[in-house]
């Protein structure tokens, strides 16, 4: 293993920095003519040798250097999104914000047929020609970052709402991808050079810009098969991750081929060293916040790793990039190996007693998603629907109603009659069932073609049942669930049989795992089935399962399916058997059982074990089907009041996480209940948010659920606004609203807006993100008496401070007055910038607007 002297350390500067120090631009003709390039990069190495040449960057006398680049946005243009080149910045991609049509409808481009790379080819073939060679290479950027450029902000929806149509746009994103690092390969060998100066050139470079914004689940459900398939093909690769990268580390473990990973500020390398140990190389970046505001003491003690720090912009002290220069280069050895390229498999794999969290398993029919986890209610998996034989699609479909209306969440699917074409059969028993049903189904067979032939013909995301342990079902049926998208069921079983004892099942199930992730297949779409028997035969059978569901689920955290009645096969009183065994295997674990959902006992059963496991907020489900039976509960209230308490609680829960559909009913049975509309918003909407708030500090939730979240309230305020809309005989004044530059929240500054207007007020609205000058354009155009600021970002205050200073120091300073709100103000900042009002509230912004300008 090769040792350096001192830490590498890279040092980048954001373009505005070369820019305003040296003029140099970065405009289009930097990226479209290369003699143009050619020159500046020269400029660049001067002028960094000018300043740092002690430490060894730039050079005094650089020779040409034929560079091809596009900044991150090649892909991007070529889907069309426009790209606006800045003297001092990055060039940008807009997002497309294509419609759900028009994703459908993409198809892999032919990229090397498109002008954007017709471009850069001739530019290619151009320098080649001059100077007889050609470095660098074009940036591919990541898949979610491209898919987030022609989706737009949508994609975060769409990760809950519609898979179907991420997987299709994600999976040309990454065949997009790893084409473009193909190309990087043939023509210069490189395909890292644009993105970090620290990882070995040779390297495919993926840039994770955007992950820091999903939880590990949608990383793992959404990215990682695709990370994994450009991997594939373009390996070894290295990831590039900005912001804090400890969320989605577990879910980088499972990339194939990863040699390199950099870090962004924040992120906890130790753990990032353990994952990954020696093979991965990591680097880890330096803010380059930190690098601007902080001294050259804070910035110094670096320790034990390889660091960079770029995007450093105009401002940032020389002293401070020479202070953190110089500690790298006097610091101890670093052990660190690039030349090492043959296969090792990701160590996560190989750690053993290494526990896993629980995960969550989604399963997706056209319309419906049953979600199967710890945490969510028992899924019951009904008992094979098998026909017997072709044609007796009427006979299975009343019996898929049957199991539905029984309480079946999944409905199992197995054809496996002999003297049928299996994969035919299921085909058509799968799409009859779909005509009378939304459940997801589960695809039940012993032969990969009938399967695949069941997989195709359902639409949305199915369970697999099964495989097991032994390598040739693996090698047949995973690259099938993997196809698909699908979940898979894993038997504790392999080609020695069914192991007596728990600790053997585990070991099962753990390779079971480890080839699924090998295959691509996420943890949270395995669930593992320890395999009841029945326990006439072997009296110590059914505890062997129940430790197998605890080790299980305790050392993998994955779901756990059982086929509960083995365990009372040859005994009487078999459903009470069942059902007492169904409590004990839940208390161990059980997720997803697959049981005879029309037996009374077993629903009762599980009923009274979710509640009793606090699986049901306020006895609401128990009681809901108790109710429908009164005789069996008498002194037990039937209805829930609309504004009981219980239903009110609810409503929160479905907005902190974002059942829109469920919010919205809850809000109407509370309105038809009378409850006062501002009460609804006051004590429960608003505090709902408040939670996703705090549980997005502390990581708990991602922007995606913070988005749905945020949806959800506002479905609830449609309908409430109406209610509190009223016409008001004399308009009071005129206010202008929005919420300030660089801020996105709108929510607070629309509930603002609608009860100024209800009290009277005329409200200009200008939106989010709002610049000072046209807080004060509006104010002139529209004579207002004030002007209303929300800011709910602490990086905002700098916004506000500037806006408030626009308008006191223009010709309006006199006259228009100026209130301020939103969760990031506090009266003392309010005052200290100068402006009239703070109002903690809407109804205190009414209040105050009211106290300002003297009327009633
Ligand atoms: Co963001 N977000 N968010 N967010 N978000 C906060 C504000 C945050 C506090 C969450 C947290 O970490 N606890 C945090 C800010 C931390 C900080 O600055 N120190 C935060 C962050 C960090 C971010 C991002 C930077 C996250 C990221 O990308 N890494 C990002 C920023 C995007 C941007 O703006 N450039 C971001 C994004 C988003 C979503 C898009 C996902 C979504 C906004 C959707 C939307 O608005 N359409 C969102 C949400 C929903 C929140 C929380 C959870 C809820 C905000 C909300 O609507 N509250 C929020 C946490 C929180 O505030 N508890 C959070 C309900 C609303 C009714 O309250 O707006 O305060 P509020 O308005 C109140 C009063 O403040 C007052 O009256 C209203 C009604 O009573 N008021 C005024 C408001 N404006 C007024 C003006 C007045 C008078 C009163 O006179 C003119």
């Amino acid at each position: 293993m090769a040792e350096k002297a001192h830490i590498p350390l890279g040092v980048g500067f954001y373009p505005d920095w070369f820019n305003e120090n040296y003029g140099i631009s970065f405009d289009r003709k930097y990226y479209f003519d290369p003699e143009t390039r050619v020159e500046a990069r020269m400029e660049i190495e001067r002028s960094l040798h000018e300043r740092f040449g002690e430490f060894g960057l730039g050079s005094a006398n650089p020779e040409p250097k034929p560079l091809i680049t596009f900044g991150m946005v090649m892909l991007p243009a070529i889907f069309g999104c426009e790209i606006v080149f800045e003297d001092g910045a990055l060039p940008w991609a807009m997002p497309l914000n294509l419609s759900d049509e028009e994703i459908m409808k993409l198809e892999v481009p032919d990229i090397f047929n498109t002008s954007p790379m017709k471009e850069m080819i001739g530019q290619i073939d151009y320098l080649k020609e001059k100077y007889g060679r050609v470095v660098g290479d074009i940036n591919t950027t990541g898949v979610q970052n491209l898919a987030l450029k022609i989706r737009g902000d949508q994609l975060y929806y769409d990760f809950f709402e519609k898979p179907d149509l991420c997987h299709h746009l994600l999976r040309i994103c990454a065949e997009c991808v790893l084409r473009l690092f193909d190309f990087n390969r043939r023509t210069t060998g490189t395909g890292a050079m644009d993105v970090t100066p620290m990882a070995d050139p040779e390297l495919c470079i993926l840039p994770n810009c955007t992950a820091e914004q999903i939880s590990l689940q949608t990383y793992e459900e959404f990215i990682l098969p695709y990370d994994n398939q450009v991997a594939d093909t373009c390996k070894p690769i290295g990831i590039h991750h900005c912001g804090s990268v400890d969320e989605v580390l577990a879910g980088y473990a499972k990339v194939r081929h990863l040699r390199f990973l950099e870090i962004g500020f924040g992120s906890d390398v130790r753990k990032t060293r353990d994952t990954f140990g020696p093979e991965v190389a990591v680097n880890a970046r330096i803010s380059p916040v930190l690098m601007k505001n902080g001294t050259p003491e804070e910035v110094a003690p670096l320790s034990n790793f390889s660091i960079d720090t770029v995007g450093l912009t105009h401002g940032t002290p020389d002293e401070n990039v020479k202070a953190a220069l110089r500690t790298a280069a006097e610091y101890g050895k670093i052990p660190r190996d690039r030349g090492e390229k043959e296969e090792t498999k990701p160590r996560v794999f190989a750690v053993p007693g290494k526990k896993r969290p629980p995960v969550e398993t989604s399963l997706r029919s056209a319309s419906r998603t049953v979600t199967i986890g710890p945490d969510h209610p028992l899924v019951l998996i009904g008992e094979r629907i098998n026909p017997t034989g072709p044609g007796d699609l009427e006979r299975i479909r009343s019996e898929a109603l049957k199991q539905v209306e029984a309480g079946a969440d999944i409905l199992d699917v197995n054809v496996g009659v002999s003297g049928i074409d299996e994969a035919q059969v299921m085909a058509e028993a799968v799409r009859a069932i779909q005509e009378v049903t939304d459940a997801p189904l589960c695809i039940d067979s012993a032969l990969p073609e009938a399967i695949e032939a069941g997989l195709s013909a359902f639409e949305g995301k199915a369970l697999v049942n099964s495989v097991n342990g032994e390598e040739k079902k693996l090698r047949a049926v995973l690259p099938l669930v993997r196809e698909h998208g699908a979940a898979v069921i894993g038997l504790t079983m392999d080609d020695q049989g069914i192991p007596k004892k728990a600790e053997d099942r585990l070991r099962i199930a753990s390779r079971i795992l480890e080839r699924s992730l090998q295959e691509g297949i996420p943890r949270q779409d395995l669930i593992i089935d320890p395999l009841a028997m029945a326990v006439s035969a072997d009296f110590e059978s059914a505890r062997e399962t129940l430790e197998a569901l605890r080790l299980i689920r305790e050392e993998l955290g994955v779901n756990l399916t059982l086929g509960l009645s083995n365990v009372s096969f040859g005994l009487p009183r078999r459903s009470a058997i069942n059902a007492t065994f169904l409590a004990m295997a839940m208390m161990n674990g059980l997720t997803c059982p697959i049981v005879d959902p029309t037996s009374e006992e077993m629903r009762l059963a599980v009923l009274a074990a979710d509640m009793l496991l606090g699986r049901d907020r306020h006895c609401g489900r128990f009681l809901a089907v108790q109710a429908k039976e009164p005789e069996q509960v008498a002194a037990v209230p039937t209805e829930k009041e609309p504004d009981s308490e219980s239903a009110l609680l609810e409503l929160e829960e479905a907005v902190i996480h974002g059942n829109r559909q469920q919010a919205v009913e809850l809000t109407r049975l509370a309105l038809d209940g009378r409850m006062d509309p501002q009460a609804i918003i006051d004590r429960h909407l608003i505090p709902a948010l408040n939670a996703v708030g705090e549980r997005f500090e502390r990581k708990e939730i991602f922007i995606p659920e913070m988005m749905i979240a945020a949806r959800t309230m506002q479905a609830c305020l449609d309908l409430i606004k109406p209610l509190l809309e009223r016409e008001t005989e004399k308009v009071l004044g005129t206010m202008v609203i929005g919420t300030v530059f660089g801020d996105l929240h709108d929510i607070g500054k629309n509930l603002v807006k609608l009860l100024l207007k209800t009290s009277g007020f005329r409200v200009v609205d200008l939106g989010e993100n709002v610049p000072p000058q046209n807080f004060l354009e509006a104010a002139r155009e529209h004579e207002a008496d004030i002007v209303g600021l929300s800011s709910l970002l602490t990086t905002g205050d700098p916004h506000v401070r500037e806006t408030v200073r626009v308008l006191k120091e223009s010709d309006l300073g006199d006259r228009v007055k100026i209130i301020c709100g939103g969760a990031a103000m506090t009266g003392k900042f309010v005052q200290a910038c100068g402006a009239d009002a703070y109002a903690r509230d809407a109804a205190e912004g009414v209040k105050k607007s009211k106290e300002l300008l003297g009327v009633e």
